[in-house]
């Protein structure tokens, strides 16, 4: 999608320092880690969020989820643990308007809050 910065990433337009890459996913570092860990995984296929993914949609994302049991083995935080967190919409706190999980370790994480 034009003007999207992750379809951009996803071509390589814009670089990204990457874990991982096949066809259908990227998962690369987040450029302002919030963890010692923070890559963010998304499908190449541009979808603005997760209220518009299609049931063919979600085959794939959950996927993505094989992909993030992967990356954290990779990483090294598979034993310690990690989040998998999707922001979807305003309130959710997504920035980003192309669908992507944070996945978050390296450090104990505190409770979610507000
Ligand atoms: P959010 O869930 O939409 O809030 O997350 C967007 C993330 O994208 C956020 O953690 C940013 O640091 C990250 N990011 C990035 O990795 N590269 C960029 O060029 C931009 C944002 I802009």
């Amino acid at each position: 999608m034009d003007n999207c910065l992750f379809c951009k990433i996803a071509e390589g337009t814009i670089p990204s320092n990457k874990v991982f890459e096949d066809d259908t996913f990227l998962v690369f570092h987040d450029i302002q880690p919030a963890a010692p860990t923070h890559v963010l995984l998304i499908p190449k296929k541009h979808i603005a969020n997760l209220n518009d993914a299609t049931a063919e949609d979600l085959d794939m994302i959950s996927k993505l989820h094989k992909i993030a049991q992967e990356t954290a083995v990779k990483l090294g935080v598979a034993e310690s643990g990690y989040r998998l967190i999707n922001n979807c919409g305003p309130d959710g706190g997504q920035t980003v308007h192309h669908i992507h999980y944070h996945l978050l370790g390296g450090a104990h994480l505190g409770a979610l809050t507000g």
